[in-house]
């Protein structure tokens, strides 16, 4: 059998990495038949649930899982790591300005960057879940100088995947027969979630939602606000944010990027542009994508309406707003 795949999860014993774990270890992550092992990674302060999470997944007897090991130093857990689930950050407390929460962050995914860079294999990649995202993926980046910047990527996944399940029930057609959604931008309530591109079982998805009565007002006003704004929404509903939904995304993110998508379709996830439709190089923004020999491609030449342009550059501001704060604290 093959050499295991180590992978890095940070914040392991938080809400997400505990749900990720133990799927990943079950072969949602590098698919069916690849042996990884597992490094956690989280404070001091929560080594010891991380522990207990290590615990558990032995108890998972997961064929797959070679190990577990637990670190509370980020240099020793990326060591040897392919695969970086970047999941820890540090929240927004009350009364934290956006600034303090940039610095908080540029902290932990400065030092996460010069780990990765000194100490990870060669073929490392990283999603990035930890919020701000976007921006956390473009500090990890901007202090690893010898990982290809566009190993750095950040999670729009979910984000998609609510795009996909909201057009799905709209117009009534099943998950599956929806293609070609895409999310641009910040992981963010500016996001643009785009239907423009979009089919519900091959036929173009303004057509479906004209015959359920649905037009460009629906889009505008009740599709892009509900799918911006679902983490709310689950927030407000079950009593907490969203993790099994957030762990699934991130598994297919990898799992895509790593194993390709499949054949005529494509994924969204946050990239370093590489300067198409306007978006400056380097900004990690999402776009649509599609993946193959484990590299991704943002999508070329679609093409965008007036509305779709003013939405991408707003949230693209949104993102050149942050580096531009980032940069100010002399963080990066
Ligand atoms: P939790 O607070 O449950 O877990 C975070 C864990 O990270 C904690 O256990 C903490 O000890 C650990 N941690 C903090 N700093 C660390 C560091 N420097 N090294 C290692 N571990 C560290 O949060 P959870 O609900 O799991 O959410 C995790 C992150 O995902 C948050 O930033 C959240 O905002 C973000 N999300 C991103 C989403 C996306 O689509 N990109 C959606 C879901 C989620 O909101």
């Amino acid at each position: 059998s093959s050499r295991p795949v180590t992978v890095v999860v940070t914040g392991a014993a938080g809400q997400i990495g505990y749900a990720t774990v133990f799927r990943a270890a079950a072969g949602d992550l590098l698919g069916p038949g690849v042996p990884l092992r597992l490094h956690l990674l989280e404070l001091p302060q929560a080594r010891r649930a991380a522990e207990g999470t290590a615990l558990e997944l032995q108890d998972g007897a997961f064929p797959l899982l070679e190990g577990v090991d637990v670190f509370d130093d980020a240099a020793a857990a990326f060591e040897g790591a392919s695969v970086g689930l970047l999941i820890g950050a540090r929240p927004r407390s009350k009364g934290m300005e956006r600034a303090d929460l940039l610095e908080a962050n540029a902290g932990i995914f400065s030092v996460q960057g010069r780990a990765a860079n000194d100490g990870a294999a060669d073929d490392f990649r990283a999603v990035v879940v930890g919020n701000p995202a976007n921006t956390n993926a473009y500090i990890a980046a901007s202090h690893a100088p010898d990982v290809p910047r566009e190993r750095f990527t950040a999670l729009t996944r979910l984000d998609h995947h609510r795009a996909v399940a909201q057009l799905a029930a709209a117009t009534g057609a099943r998950v599956a027969d929806v293609d070609g959604v895409a999310i641009w931008g910040n992981h963010s309530a500016t996001q643009y979630p785009d239907l423009t591109h979009a089919t519900v079982g091959g036929r173009p998805a303004p057509e479906a939602l004209a015959e359920k009565g649905l037009g460009a007002d629906w889009v505008a006003e009740t599709f892009i606000p509900r799918v911006a704004k679902r983490g709310a929404e689950i927030i407000e509903v079950r009593g907490g944010s969203s993790v099994a939904s957030a762990a699934h995304a991130a598994l297919c993110h990898v799992r895509d990027w790593v194993r390709g998508t499949p054949d005529g379709s494509w994924t969204s996830m946050a990239v370093p542009s590489d300067g198409s439709y306007g978006v400056p190089e380097g900004l990690v923004s999402s776009f649509p994508v599609t993946c193959r020999d484990g590299a991704a491609t943002v999508v070329p030449g679609l093409e965008l309406d007036g509305f779709s342009r003013a939405r991408i550059e707003r949230s693209v501001a949104e993102l050149v707003e942050e580096r531009t704060a980032v940069r100010e604290l002399g963080l990066l």
